[in-house]
């Protein structure tokens, strides 16, 4: 796609930086030797590395002037004020009204810690009352939305804000939780909240833009098979398998 910001115009790339691979124990881990040939590892690309020391994903690199932008939710918000000044008349992702700007700053916070957080311990841990507490966390997440929701979206019923963008790519792969950890959102028919939550997925799933960026769900199943068995050795994996949120990895590890 391509933007004009300040006069230039800005070609955005995808580079796929992040992989995985299964790599020769060196004798310092700290699992048992018998467990060693199933772990998995990340490949991080150097390129990612050099802009992201983290090699965390999303990162965004201006090629031209080596800055980046990393973390998903300040990621969302950047590309909407570049959108913004490069013209777009899509509605923006974060109302004018600082009031309302900071309300749905906090709700999307709240569902990366409510949802995202609690869908790695619900898959990761080996525990399983942690792990339902952790599925009790997302459905009191999902409720939370639609309470809050002011229309067709959660900001009303001009198109996705911030909170929806958070919500929905965890929302949608909760099919993962059923598969692997036999925990079901309750169906539609159960009351109000959850036919609204319903019709809320299905009217995001069916959005061109949003379309564009779903993954085939059989394989991405096959994707976090190692996070189900704990076999991931990825900074998000290895915070979640020591007791840790998805969102509280270490710098070093
Ligand atoms: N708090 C970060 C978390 C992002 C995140 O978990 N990214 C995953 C995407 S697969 C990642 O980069 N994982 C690499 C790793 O865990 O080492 C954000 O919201 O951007």
């Amino acid at each position: 796609m391509a933007l004009e910001h300040h006069g230039k115009c800005i070609d955005w790339q995808w580079e796929e930086s992040l992989g995985w691979e299964n790599r020769p124990p060196t004798g310092d881990e700290e699992f048992e030797a018998g467990e060693r040939k199933d772990w998995v590892y990340h490949w991080k690309s150097p390129a990612l590395l050099k802009c992201n020391p983290q090699g965390m994903i999303p990162t965004l690199l201006d090629e031209s002037t080596g800055k980046t932008v990393t973390e998903s939710l300040i990621c969302i918000e950047f590309i909407d004020e570049i959108a913004k000044v490069a013209g777009s008349t899509a509605s923006p992702l974060l109302p004018t009204d600082p009031f309302d700007k900071a309300h749905v700053r906090l709700m999307a916070d709240r569902m990366n810690k409510k949802v995202t957080s609690n869908y790695y311990s619900a898959l990761v841990r080996q525990d399983e009352t942690e792990r339902a507490d952790a599925f009790q966390g997302i459905l009191n997440g999902l409720e939370e939305f639609v309470l809050s929701s002011k229309g067709l979206y959660q900001g009303g019923d001009d198109g996705l804000n911030l909170v929806d963008c958070v919500l929905f790519p965890y929302a949608w792969r909760l099919y993962v939780l059923d598969h692997y950890r036999g925990f079901k959102v309750p169906p539609r028919t159960e009351n109000r909240v959850w036919a609204d939550y319903h019709a809320w997925l299905d009217r995001v799933e069916c959005l061109d833009s949003v379309q564009k960026t779903l993954p085939d769900k059989e394989k991405y199943l096959i994707h976090v098979e190692k996070y189900a068995s704990g076999r991931a050795r990825s900074k998000v994996g290895n915070a979640v398998r020591r007791g840790k949120n998805a969102l509280a990895y270490d710098d070093d590890e």
